[in-house]
């Protein structure tokens, strides 16, 4: 028999209302042990709370119960609503540690028992991850959909038609030799497999902006020692973040700012300004700026009047990061000093006058900023792969079923078993299959009472 779990599962303590709750065989036997009488199910009542060995009133709670299957976790389910008081909650949990069968539970636990019960598909359980993480209005929105099972759904959808598929060549193969099956099954399935591979491959090449929404853009503030990129920094996360001083060189650490952009995340990054001759410590400042820039979604080119542009030879952008080919924009700095003319010789890359004495210019780099992030990340409508977990699945199956698709000159039974491959691999997502190794990986995400 399964151990009681139970867990502190609101946040931290003092609060106005704390949430214990309990999961498992014992639960409501728990619940029995600490009060007089049970509620109705999913019905809140008011009930003190006793410790079971001296019957002294502990505190006075809002308690429910949830009898499985129908709970979170599919097991018997009992919620008590304490006042959140650090002495209260102790004294409660000691309470329930001391009950038999009961044990704390570990991180993760009641949604690995959830998922393990058939209540949640995995991917509905890294969207549960998601949401508990989501810091802003967008990532809440993909997330609350991948909970909801919107992903989870796709895949499903998907795997059922290759099952389909299979089950159809298999049809094939017994009647093959009567009289009255029309034309070759098998051939419409392949047609079928092909339109299959076609939409994986959408929602594939989509996957990089799922897994960017997670993550937050990265945004990188590049250009020669002080063009002003620090005080740009400080200027848009509002607070001193990284010293800015009239000395070149001063920036040598990635200095990173998170920053909530009409509801989608993005990651500011101001780094060391780019020169040739600098010392040591300078010389790491700039091997890692470089490295940023690399991984950039944006690069953001400070420039002071008569400074280096992006496409200067020696002082502009890195070779390394041009061959990335990472779109960047001109921030034409210190604007209050003279009047700027445009100095993109190119003409084709976005140019932002910016002033951090007079805080001109800062406005519009704010909106095309954010115009940037939702056109990067969409309509948000469409349910995206989220993890490089799902990526690499997704890959899996597009292989699976290019080798069905193409390889017809091969016995069908042998592309059968791509299909299957295929099938298999979405299995892997939501956890239908053989996931064990990944699910210690998964579950150590949440904190303990979720
Ligand atoms: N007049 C004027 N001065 C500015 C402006 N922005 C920055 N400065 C000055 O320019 C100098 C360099 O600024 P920083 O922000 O440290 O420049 P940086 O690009 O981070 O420099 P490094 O870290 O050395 O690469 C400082 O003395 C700032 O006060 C501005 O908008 N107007
Ligand atoms: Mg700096």
């Amino acid at each position: 028999m399964q151990d009681t779990i139970f867990a502190l599962s609101s946040g931290a303590l003092p609060s106005g209302v704390a949430v214990i709750r309990l999961s498992g065989p014992s639960a409501f036997e728990a619940l029995g042990s600490l009060s007089s009488s049970m509620p109705q199910p999913r019905q809140a009542a008011l009930r003190v709370l006793r410790d079971p060995q001296t019957q002294e009133p502990l505190d006075q709670a809002l308690v429910l119960t949830f009898p499985g299957p129908a709970s979170f976790t599919g097991e018997d389910v009992v919620e008590l609503q304490c006042h959140g008081g650090r002495a209260v909650v102790a004294a409660v949990l000691k309470a329930l540690a001391e009950l038999p069968g009961m044990r704390p539970a570990e991180p993760g636990e009641f949604t690995r028992r959830a998922f393990e019960k058939g209540r949640l598909d995995l991917t509905e359980v890294e969207g549960l991850a998601d949401l508990i993480a989501a810091e802003t209005e967008a990532q809440r929105r993909q997330a609350f959909r991948q909970m909801d099972g919107a992903l989870g759904r796709l895949y499903e959808g998907w795997r059922k038609r290759l099952v389909h598929m299979r089950a159809m060549i298999e049809a094939d193969f017994d009647f093959a030799d009567e009289e009255d099956v029309p034309g070759s099954v098998a051939d419409t399935v392949w047609g079928e497999a092909a339109v299959l591979k076609g939409e994986v491959a959408d929602h594939l090449n989509r996957s990089r902006s799922g897994e960017r929404l997670r993550d937050g853009l990265l945004v990188v503030l590049m250009g020669a020692p002080n063009a002003g990129k620090s005080s740009l920094l400080n200027a848009i996360a509002g607070r001193e973040v990284a010293i800015v001083t009239e000395e070149a060189g001063t920036t040598r650490d990635v200095i990173e700012v998170h920053l909530d952009l009409d509801g989608y995340p993005v990651t500011l990054a101001d780094t060391a300004g780019l020169r040739s001759g600098a010392g040591r410590v300078e010389q790491e400042g700039i091997r890692r700026a470089t490295e940023k820039g690399r991984a950039a979604d944006l690069i953001l080119w400070a420039v002071e009047p008569g400074g280096p542009l992006p496409e200067d030879e020696g002082q502009g952008l890195p070779e390394a990061i041009r061959t990335e080919s990472v779109p960047v924009w001109i921030v034409s700095t210190k604007a209050d000093l003279e009047t700027l003319a445009k100095r993109d010789s190119s003409g084709t890359m976005k140019d932002f006058p910016v002033s951090v004495t007079k805080g001109t210019g800062l406005d519009d780099l704010f909106k095309a900023l954010g115009r940037f992030a939702s056109d990067t990340f969409g309509s948000g409508e469409v349910a995206l792969a989220t993890r490089e977990r799902h990526r690499h699945y997704l890959t899996d199956c597009l292989a699976a079923l290019q080798d069905a698709v193409s390889r017809d000159h091969l016995p069908a039974e042998l592309r059968a078993e791509d299909l299957r491959r295929a099938a298999d691999a979405l299995g892997r997502i939501t956890g239908r299959i053989d996931v064990e190794d990944l699910l210690d990986v998964i579950f150590r995400e949440f904190c303990i009472g979720k």
